[in-house]
């Protein structure tokens, strides 16, 4: 695209957005006015009234209103297609995929501000995004960025309790292991333990959330230098943003690798609410549990392999491929090691998906990157062969809901290319983009007052009845 083309598709795209209406469900713009405009916390404030009666509202007058019928599928069918959350940051369409309060991915692209000379959005200006439903501006993100590098100092305990596991332990385990730890400092709880009324939960919600998105990528990087660099850690360097500090401190400068953790942690911060790492952060602080334990409960339930721990599976599995059959595999070579790894009862990697019937957005967007940035990597042309070979052979099988490769798909071979080559790893980069999707969330869960989530179960017994009664 042409730059006067691009600008002009950008200024139509500030002109729909300023168009919509005044409602945080869409995207709004903000003039900055006072000292209070670059204030996230301050911003909060404004919007929570307003927030809180557009729910009584939709309760009062429409709390009877029917959202689809349950049936048995569903009930045993992992709650697929069943409408049972709030969740207000992003919603998913299964075709389009992903949209940001309102924006996709490409959207987010063009109008979320970047570092300078940069090309991606900056983590920052997505949690502003998700926390208010407002693009904000550059200065609105530098503020935040300095605000989360004022959070972001981590207790001497947490790296002991860290040091005290095994080398070998997984780096998730390690890592969570450090946000327990990190737990220790929880403003909620000791609001709460000091009576606080119920009308204030979202101020030490959104204390230990930012906190705990400023601590982090120090955890993070520290469990990584642990395991992989002899323990030598890489000091932070407040003059970057949260991206590029991250990637800094696990040792990478390159401004290309700077870029694609930017890019990186933006798309993979949130999903809408039913996976299962968001779900179980919800329903856990749903007990009035703190944003710390919450977010422990959703990175164990990111470190399995149907969800985040895809992105490990998906580079280890390509490794072997190239171990057994070499980097200029055939296709018919890569279609008899894919029928080889289904025959044997295992999932192919990085494909499929709950909620979507396309191609994932978060993987055409690493497709992008790689193909400006990285187009002759081997390993990512074999990514690009297997897009082509899977989907078909997933099809074939006649079971599966979506065929198409899922944002697990693409990332390790970015990663790979810039040096961070241990997959083992992965989940733990993921797990630190979650943070700011699930933390924005469970601000909002305190602030509308939302409930301890308790759905009903039935057993076998139960359904049988029901159906016989029902035939
Ligand atoms: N390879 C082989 N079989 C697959 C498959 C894949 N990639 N995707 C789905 N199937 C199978 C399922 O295992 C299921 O088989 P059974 O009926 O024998 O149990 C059948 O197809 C129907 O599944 P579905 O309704 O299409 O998919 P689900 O909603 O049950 O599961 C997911 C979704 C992601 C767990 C599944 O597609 C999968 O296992 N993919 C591979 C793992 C993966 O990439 N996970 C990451 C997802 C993204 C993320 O959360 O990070």
């Amino acid at each position: 695209m042409s730059f006067f083309r691009s600008v002009t598709a950008l200024s139509k795209l500030r002109s729909r957005l300023a168009q919509q209406s005044t409602t945080l469900g869409s995207v709004r713009w903000i003039q900055i006015q006072s000292a209070s405009d670059l204030d996230l916390r301050s911003q909060l404030q404004e919007l929570i009234p307003e927030q809180q009666e557009r729910l009584k509202k939709l309760k009062s007058e429409h709390g009877k209103v029917q959202l689809g019928n349950i049936t048995l599928d569903m009930v045993i069918g992992g709650m697929r297609g069943m409408t049972g959350l709030l969740w207000e940051t992003s919603l998913l369409d299964p075709d389009e995929g992903i949209r940001f309060r309102g924006l996709s991915i490409p959207e987010c692209q063009k109008v979320l501000p970047t570092a300078n000379g940069g090309e991606e959005p900056l983590p920052e200006g997505l949690l502003w995004l998700l926390l208010t439903g407002k693009v904000p501006s550059k200065e609105q993100v530098s503020a935040l960025s300095k605000e989360l590098q004022s959070r972001s100092t981590v207790p001497d305990h947490v790296y002991k309790a860290i040091d005290a596991l095994p080398i070998n332990a997984h780096p998730m385990t390690q890592f969570t292991t450090g946000v327990m730890a990190l737990q220790v400092q929880s403003e909620f709880q000791k609001a709460y333990d000091g009576g606080i009324s119920k009308a204030k939960y979202w101020e030490p919600t959104y204390e230990d959330s930012l906190n705990l998105i400023a601590r982090l990528p120090i955890v993070a990087s520290y469990v990584y230098r642990r395991i992989y660099k002899n323990g030598q850690i890489v000091p932070a360097d407040n003059s970057l943003d949260y991206g590029a500090n991250f990637s800094h401190m696990l040792g990478f400068d390159d401004p290309k690798m700077l870029e694609l953790m930017r890019l990186y942690v933006t798309i993979h911060s949130d999903h809408e609410g039913g996976n299962v790492s968001a779900h179980t952060a919800h329903l856990v602080a749903s007990a009035l549990s703190d944003p710390y334990l919450s977010f422990a409960a959703a990175l164990n339930g990111l470190a399995g392999p149907l969800h985040g721990l895809a992105n490990q599976e998906v580079l280890l599995w390509i490794k072997s491929v190239v171990k057994e059959r070499g980097e200029n595999i055939s296709t018919e070579q890569l279609k008899d090691y894919v029928w080889k790894t289904l025959k044997s009862g295992k999932v192919v990697p990085g494909f499929g998906h709950g909620v979507l019937r396309k191609t994932d957005p978060r993987y055409t967007c690493q497709r992008e990157f790689a193909l400006k940035h990285l187009p002759d990597d081997s390993l990512f042309q074999l990514v690009s062969k297997l897009y082509e070979v899977v989907p078909p052979i997933l099809t074939e099988l006649g079971k599966v809901k979506n065929p198409w490769p899922n944002v697990d798909a693409h990332s390790g071979v970015l990663l790979n290319y810039f040096g961070l080559s241990e997959a083992r790893y992965y989940t733990v980069l993921f797990g630190v983009s979650r943070s700011i999707g699930i933390c924005s969330q469970l601000i909002w869960d305190r602030a509308l007052g939302l409930p301890l989530e308790r759905p009903k179960s039935v057993t076998m017994e139960w359904l049988e009845n029901h159906c016989k009664k029902a035939a």
